[in-house]
């Protein structure tokens, strides 16, 4: 038997303001997640969704620069301890959103099991912005920087340590949409970044051989944060902020199957799926068969 695999849903939708994507965890399930994790071999443990809460009202909210902050960090509070604990028990834990700012809590979860917890962030976005430098208010466009311990304190304490990861165990892969103080945050601190101009140049296996060569040695452990937005709307339709010129289905593809042979990746998390804004839910089943090439799922 191979690694177990526990999932766990997190429904929600504070870090933005389009709603549906708190439905992504049930559109991610309806197209068999879990059943194709199953066909290839693994224990796989469904735990449920996480109780996020409720978004909070416009008078409460109307304090802060951060939109539902006290709600966001609530629900990611009790996501870090969920996936803390399957950590621990020795999981594969895979964390299915919601909007990206579940990434403060699934990090916060996993990235106090390791000295050197390398990310990939495979994202249209960086991510990187704090309250100063937002140009939405909108928490899923900070998670990348709260993690390394910029922004709001109330995000980046959750769970009592920060920061989560250093800016040298991070690349950002498929960015095509920063903000001027995201890219700024990139310089200096000199964050690894293939974005789309170096994927179309050197082509998605040479981004992945040379992330897979910059991990070695220096991180002893890799989460994929793969937003769905990443890939080219074309192909992944259902996500709240679609950026033309993306990554493609093949692309994306190959970039798993080759992670999946490195067995670089010890914890993983899909997001932005927004059903409501999706064809015939193609880009949770978008998400689904990346998953299966992420745990090794071959053609032949
Ligand atoms: N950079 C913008 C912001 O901070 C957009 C972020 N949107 C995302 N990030 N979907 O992945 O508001
Ligand atoms: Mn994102
Ligand atoms: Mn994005
Ligand atoms: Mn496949």
């Amino acid at each position: 038997m191979k690694k177990k695999i526990s999932i766990i849903g997190v429904p929600m939708d504070f870090g933005q303001t389009r709603r549906g994507v708190d439905m992504g965890p049930s559109a991610i399930r309806y197209a068999n997640a879990v059943e194709r994790l199953e066909s290839l071999h693994y224990e796989v443990e469904d735990l449920g969704d996480i109780d996020v809460g409720k978004r909070a009202s416009v008078e409460e909210d109307a304090s802060e620069k951060l939109k539902n902050l006290k709600a966001a960090a609530a629900g990611n509070e009790k996501l870090a301890l969920k996936v803390d604990e399957t950590v621990k028990e020795g999981a594969f834990p895979l964390i299915l959103g919601g909007d990206h700012s579940i990434a403060i809590g699934t990090l916060a979860g996993v990235a106090k099991h390791y000295e050197n917890l390398g990310v990939i962030w495979y994202d249209a976005h960086g991510d990187l912005n704090t309250g100063e430098t937002s140009p939405s208010g909108n928490i899923h466009g900070m998670p990348l920087a709260v993690s390394l311990g910029l922004g709001h304190s109330t995000l980046t304490n959750i769970m009592g340590y920060s920061p989560k990861v250093k800016p040298e165990n991070i690349v950002i892969i498929g960015a095509r949409c920063l903000d001027e103080g995201e890219k700024d945050l990139i310089k200096k601190l000199g964050i690894k970044v293939f974005t789309m101009h170096e994927i179309d140049r050197l082509g998605m296996t040479k981004v992945i051989e040379e992330t897979i060569q910059y991990f070695e040695g220096r991180a002893d452990g890799v989460h994929l944060s793969l937003d769905l937005d990443g890939l080219d709307p074309i192909d992944a339709p259902g996500v709240g902020t679609p950026v033309i010129g993306g990554i493609s289905y093949r692309e994306s593809h190959l970039a798993m199957e080759m992670l999946a042979e490195a067995e670089l990746i010890t914890s993983a998390e899909f997001v932005e799926v927004n059903p409501i804004l999706d064809e015939r839910n193609k880009t949770a089943i978008v998400a689904v068969e990346l998953m299966g090439s992420l745990f090794g799922e071959k053609l032949l």
